[in-house]
């Protein structure tokens, strides 16, 4: 790692923290630093939920605020109750298959509630050299799509292929255009597949954990060959941690786990260890697997070039795919309240549109 820090952090407004990766990273981070203030602005939609944050709720450095990060006056007035020093940008509309049902939302969220920040943040800093940073997080799916060989890496041109990735880079650009146009300092980091607690099931990994205890059908996507670089949600929180006290400010990130397997793959994988958890028949449940229609304009393979973030910040992952996902399924297992709370009517309805005749 560096020697020394390029931004100190004392008033954090953090968007989307009630989301599965702005809850992880609030756990970890208000406790941490106890002389940082979060502000935590979520708009709770049905992806967020302030169950997760119980454990922080009442510490003194940390404050909760709904509102919704496309809604200019309210983010103004934020702007004018706290003096940000540095925003982390979660929030955001994040599931590819709702962006093929309803796109709309998500360009509200991701692409607009993006901008609506950018300016608070402009008019809010001005040209001032203080130390302030504005830390983007993004996806790799603004890439596209790569095939059999090769990785992203830093040179790879943006090819968004869905309205969720769409959105997103659509949003990258806006943060590098505030960078190059009025000089806010900015860190955007570009990272794949996240697992972990507190995902919301509608995504791969929990969904399949959730269908094996309900013995459900486990539906995969065409043939299941897709592939996608698994990265635990712990192991993106420290780096977002680095990126924002010793990254370069205008610096870009690539933040991968070196976790790639096939849907079909991951989801055995993911299956024979609820299995082993619960005391069931080895390989028993493997039989829910159900090959489906595809997903439209599926993007085939994701995969993370990180050196760079290696070599300059000195991060790297610490969890092992093995390790990471039995502690994932052990933290479903053992936290069936959470689970049911969350699977509510709206996500039945959900699962029923998104489902149904596949
Ligand atoms: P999530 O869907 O679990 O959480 C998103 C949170 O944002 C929710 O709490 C939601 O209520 C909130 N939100 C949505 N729209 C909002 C709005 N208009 N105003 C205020 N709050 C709003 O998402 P996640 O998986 O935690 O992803 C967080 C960020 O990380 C997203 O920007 C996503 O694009 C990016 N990302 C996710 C992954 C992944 O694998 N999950 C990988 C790379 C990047
Ligand atoms: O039921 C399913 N069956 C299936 O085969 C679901 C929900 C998914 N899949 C496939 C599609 C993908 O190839 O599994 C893979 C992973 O799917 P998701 O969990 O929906 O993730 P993905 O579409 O890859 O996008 C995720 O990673 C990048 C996050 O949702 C994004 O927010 C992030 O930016």
């Amino acid at each position: 790692m560096p020697a020394a820090p390029t931004h100190h952090p004392q008033c954090v407004l953090v968007t989307g923290g009630a989301g599965f990766i702005g809850s992880n990273f609030l756990l970890k981070m208000v406790p941490r630093y106890p002389d940082v203030r979060f502000i935590n602005v979520d708009k709770l939609t049905y992806a967020g939920n302030l169950l997760n944050l119980q454990s922080i709720e009442d510490a003194p450095n940390y404050v909760f605020v709904r509102a919704d990060i496309a809604d200019r006056n309210a983010v103004l007035r934020l702007f004018d109750r706290y003096r940000f020093t540095t925003i982390i940008h979660f929030a955001a509309e994040s599931h590819v298959d709702r962006s093929i049902l309803a796109p709309l939302a998500f360009v509200e969220s991701n692409t607009l509630g993006t901008v609506v920040l950018l300016e608070a943040a402009r008019r809010a800093w001005g040209d001032s050299s203080t130390d302030r940073r504005f830390f983007h997080v993004s996806t790799d799916e603004v890439f596209g799509s790569l095939g059999e060989e090769s990785c992203f890496t830093l040179d790879t041109p943006y090819d968004p292929h869905s309205p969720y990735s769409a959105s997103k880079a659509a949003a990258d650009h806006f943060v590098r255009a505030y960078a190059h146009t009025y000089g806010l300092p900015v860190t955007i980091s570009n990272c794949s597949n996240n697992y972990g607690p507190y995902q919301f099931p509608e995504k791969l990994i929990p969904l399949v954990i959730n269908n094996a205890l309900e013995k459900r059908a486990i539906p995969v996507y065409g043939t299941g060959q897709n592939v996608r670089d698994w990265l635990h949600v712990e192991d993106h929180c420290e780096a977002i941690d680095t990126m924002l006290q010793y990254g370069a400010a205008g610096a870009t990130y690539l933040v991968g786990g070196h976790g790639e397997r096939t849907n079909l793959d991951l989801v055995r994988l993911v299956l024979d260890l609820v299995d082993e958890e619960l005391g069931r028949i080895p390989e028993s449940s493997r039989r829910l697997i159900t090959f489906v229609s595809d997903r439209p304009g599926h993007d085939f393979r994701y995969a993370i070039d990180a050196r760079y973030i290696r070599e300059t910040l000195g991060w790297q992952p610490r969890y092992t795919l093995n390790d990471g996902l039995r502690a994932t399924v052990r933290w479903y297992l053992s936290h069936r309240e959470w689970l049911k709370q969350v699977l509510d009517a709206s996500y039945r309805t959900y699962y029923e549109t998104q489902y149904a005749n596949r």
